[in-house]
């Protein structure tokens, strides 16, 4: 790996940001129920799909589960307090289902409720504008039980609870994301078997997309009617997808990778309706005898916003004759009927998670979303790296994540420029966490956490991250 190159010091600063950004930018940090709470045998929860999941043999590193994770649950009000005196703008985090509504389906859990009525109240206290995921994957135990996101009912059952949690939280609450990073939710827990529940079936992931879309749509509308004046959106992952070279082949696997990453979820949300391209890559998998009547206008009920996850670029290339799909993450089904594109490496730097870091593709996705979907305010809700870290002397000093930030901030900052209507930036991830499959092993925090204390240690990146909220922009270059 080269050398990374340290952004100019935070100092640089002072003499007024070279790249100011727009006057109310929102500045933030990200989080997930699962990945941080813990306590998840207290105040009435049950189990989800990664309790179950993590629980199974074989399914995350070194069998790591979220049990415990960074103990958020015990821990909220001094976390908040972190957030505080990092400056933080926002804080966008996820309501665990099974900790609000434990059987998926009836009553609310009125402690589990409180735990989030209380977070929200901590961080208006600190000035800090809550910003809410309703599903960040935890999908209650029993609703898998039932037939999981490929059964349609698991679609009215979200619309139930997002009403039953937007009746708690309604009044206090104005930023509002139903859904983070659906394809990861399908492709991954449904086709691959990479994430919970661990099923490996095309169509089934198919219809687990069209399902997550339409559980979005009908929770827009019931989170509309009961509250009126909400900001209301969604949460999608989304990659440039390039060829690796200009042969039709690797144009076509392009328009394919593009179609099922993209598209998929782009196309109903903000046209209404799927690309035909798809339609025929998915002919194989399934006639989508799944989408009745009515449901692609139910998907695409006007919304307030769109939150882009930014995180690297995927270049791709025709199959070769006779080879192998290449890892597990990519391979198997998470890309029904196209599972044989090959995903090619640039030898370019790359995280701890071997993604690319590929800072320009952040204005490319901005720029395109704005260009072809929408003119609605964009956020980028998640962006981040994952890098080992080391505390030397009780500290981190995090160059490579710090140079990640700087660099996709710059990006951020480029496609503001252009024209884009971004109106802010959460980083991914206030704190280290647990990174799912991967177990505690991949730390994406700007705020390290030692498991065994819990202690917290801001790393150089959070001390810096704090000056460009502070000065509202980045330093010149
Ligand atoms: O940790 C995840 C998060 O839960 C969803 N977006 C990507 C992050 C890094 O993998």
């Amino acid at each position: 790996m080269t050398e990374p190159t340290r952004p100019p010091a935070v100092g640089v600063l002072d003499q007024g940001p070279a790249r100011p950004f727009p006057p109310g930018f929102l500045w933030g940090a990200a989080t997930a129920a699962y990945q941080i709470e813990g306590a998840a045998a207290e105040g009435g929860r049950a189990p989800s799909i990664w309790d179950t999941f993590s629980h199974t043999q074989g399914r995350t590193i070194a069998g790591h589960t979220g049990d415990v994770a960074c103990d958020h649950y015990h821990r909220m009000p001094d976390d908040v307090r972190l957030m505080a005196d990092l400056g933080l703008r926002s804080y966008r985090f996820s309501v665990s289902w099974p900790r609000v509504q434990p059987g998926g389906s009836g009553a609310a859990n009125p402690e589990g409720l409180d735990f989030y009525r209380r977070l929200v109240d901590e961080l208006l206290g600190h000035g800090i504008e809550p910003w809410l995921t309703l599903y960040h994957w935890d999908l209650p135990q029993p609703l898998e039980d039932a037939g999981g996101w490929p059964a349609r009912d698991t679609a009215a059952r979200f619309a139930d609870y997002a009403r039953l949690v937007a009746d708690a939280l309604g009044d206090r609450v104005r930023y509002w994301t139903t859904l983070n990073e659906p394809w990861c939710s399908a492709f991954l827990g449904y086709g691959s078997g990479a994430h919970a529940p661990g099923r490996t079936d095309g169509a089934d992931a198919v219809r687990a997309g069209h399902h997550l879309m339409l559980g979005h749509g009908l929770a827009v509308r019931a989170l509309r009617a009961a509250r009126p004046d909400a900001q209301l959106g969604i949460t999608v992952n989304l990659y440039p997808v390039d060829p690796a070279s200009e042969a039709p082949a690797d144009v076509d696997a392009a328009r394919r990778i593009d179609g099922l990453a993209n598209r998929f979820f782009l196309d109903p949300v903000l046209r209404g309706s799927y690309p035909d391209d798809l339609r025929g890559d998915l002919a194989p998998v399934t006639d989508f005898g799944h989408v009745r009547d009515g449901d692609l206008e139910i998907i695409s009920t006007p919304l307030d916003l769109v939150g882009i996850n930014y995180y690297s670029r995927h270049v791709v290339a025709a199959p070769v004759e006779g080879e192998q799909p290449q890892d597990y993450w990519r391979a198997s089904t998470c890309w029904p009927g196209s599972e044989d594109v090959r995903f090619v490496t640039r030898g370019i730097p790359v995280t701890d998670m071997d993604w690319e870091i590929d800072a320009p593709g952040l204005v490319e996705t901005l720029e395109r979303v704005h260009r072809e979907y929408t003119d609605l305010p964009l956020y980028v809700t998640e962006n981040g790296s994952a890098f080992v870290d080391a505390v030397v002397d009780g500290q981190v000093d995090d160059v490579d994540r710090l140079a990640y930030f700087d660099s996709h901030l710059r990006a951020a900052h480029a496609a503001i420029d252009s024209g884009v209507p971004l109106r802010g930036y959460f980083a991914w991830s206030l704190l280290d966490n647990f990174e799912w499959a991967w177990g505690y092993t991949k730390r994406f925090g700007m705020v390290y956490v030692d498991y065994d204390s819990q202690a917290r240690i801001p790393k150089s990146s959070a001390r810096w991250y704090a000056e460009v909220i502070r000065r509202n922009g980045l330093a010149a270059q």
